[in-house]
């Protein structure tokens, strides 16, 4: 008996242990032998015999269960052990973002004018003919649609080249007068120092009873509007062309790098060419079934303004995705 309980109390696992309870308990174990030696002895030899296996058995019994307990006590505190997190250790520190250039640069130009009480519309950005060219006073073949080269689809539809569709859309589902800022992104097939096929642009229309809104007016708040954002400067109106503005003109702002003075930037003319704007050509109106309004517009390109208030020399740097680039917007 002496081996058998040796080894029960050096066995190391669960498993073993069954194997050893078979040994002592099971039909061929210890105690089936001692119980067939039993029947073999007669009178007190018998009672004493029997009382000795009893004893045995018992301490057997207490044996077993007090080994089977510390073996699956162990093995749950090892598996808790193995599975253990330690919650005071530092997670993966993920690095704190920043917002693009482009988006705060549009986060402060939409402030501006919300704060003027323009809202904000959004269109798609798959658009028509009609939306995006013609009823913009750009007739099919007409020349100045060469201004824009366009990505089209093979059923028609096109990529928006400006937002200025948005302006027809709600034109044609809201009654003047209208206050609105579109922002978001349009697309043209070029790629350079300067320009990318995707970009971003906000255009503004206000439209008013005839004779309630003027060029002055548009003068006035794009001045305004100019020197919140890039502080004292000076701004200029130069004649200029778009098909859907008549009169039209070019913004420009004194350079906010020379001062005016001359630099590689604004190309030694002191000046930086801004945004475009216009009062509303008739057409325009005729189009969206408009009668006795009148209203201006304009329109700039967030990457331009973007790449002068953060100082970024190329536009393409805004769409690589180097993190270096967002991590200095911090
Ligand atoms: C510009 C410049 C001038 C413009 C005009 C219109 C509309 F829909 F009212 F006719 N939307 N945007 C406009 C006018 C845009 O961007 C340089």
């Amino acid at each position: 008996m002496e081996p058998l309980e040796k080894e029960i109390q050096e066995c190391e696992n669960i498993k073993e242990l069954e194997r050893l309870r078979i040994e002592v308990f099971g039909k061929k174990g210890y105690f089936a032998s001692e119980f067939t030696k039993l029947k073999t002895l007669e009178g007190d030899e018998k009672i004493a015999f029997a009382a000795k296996v009893n004893e045995t058995k018992e301490k057997f019994t207490a044996l077993l269960k007090t080994k089977k307990e510390f073996l699956e006590n162990r093995e749950a505190t090892d598996a808790l052990k193995k599975d253990a997190v330690d919650i005071s250790l530092y997670g993966n520190i993920s690095g704190v973002g920043a917002l693009h250039p482009v988006m705060s640069t549009m986060d402060r130009v939409i402030e501006y004018f919300v704060s003027l009480n323009f809202s904000i519309e959004d269109g798609p950005l798959v658009e028509d003919d009609f939306h995006n060219f013609e009823a913009l006073n750009l007739p099919k073949f007409h020349p100045a649609r060469d201004m824009q080269d366009t990505f089209y689809f093979k059923d028609g539809s096109l990529l928006r080249t400006h937002t200025s569709p948005v302006q027809i859309r709600t034109m044609l589902s809201q009654k003047p007068p209208i206050r609105m800022i579109c922002p978001g992104s349009v697309f043209r097939p070029d790629l350079d120092l300067t320009h990318t096929p995707m970009f971003h642009q906000i255009e503004g229309l206000v439209v008013d009873k005839k004779g309630a809104v003027s060029f002055a007016n548009l003068k006035s708040i794009l001045e305004e509007f100019l020197k919140h954002m890039f502080g004292d400067v000076a701004v200029r109106f130069r004649p200029s062309f778009f098909p859907f503005t008549e009169p039209s003109a070019e913004v420009d702002i004194s350079c906010i790098f020379c001062h005016g003075k001359g630099c590689r930037v604004c190309k030694n003319t002191g000046w930086l060419e801004i945004l475009g704007c216009g009062t509303v050509d008739p057409n325009v109106f005729k189009a969206v079934g408009y009668k006795n309004v009148s209203g201006y517009a304009f329109g700039l390109g967030i990457e331009r303004f973007a790449m002068l208030l953060c100082g970024v020399p190329d536009l393409r740097s805004l769409f690589e995705g180097d993190l270096r680039l967002l991590e200095q917007f911090k």
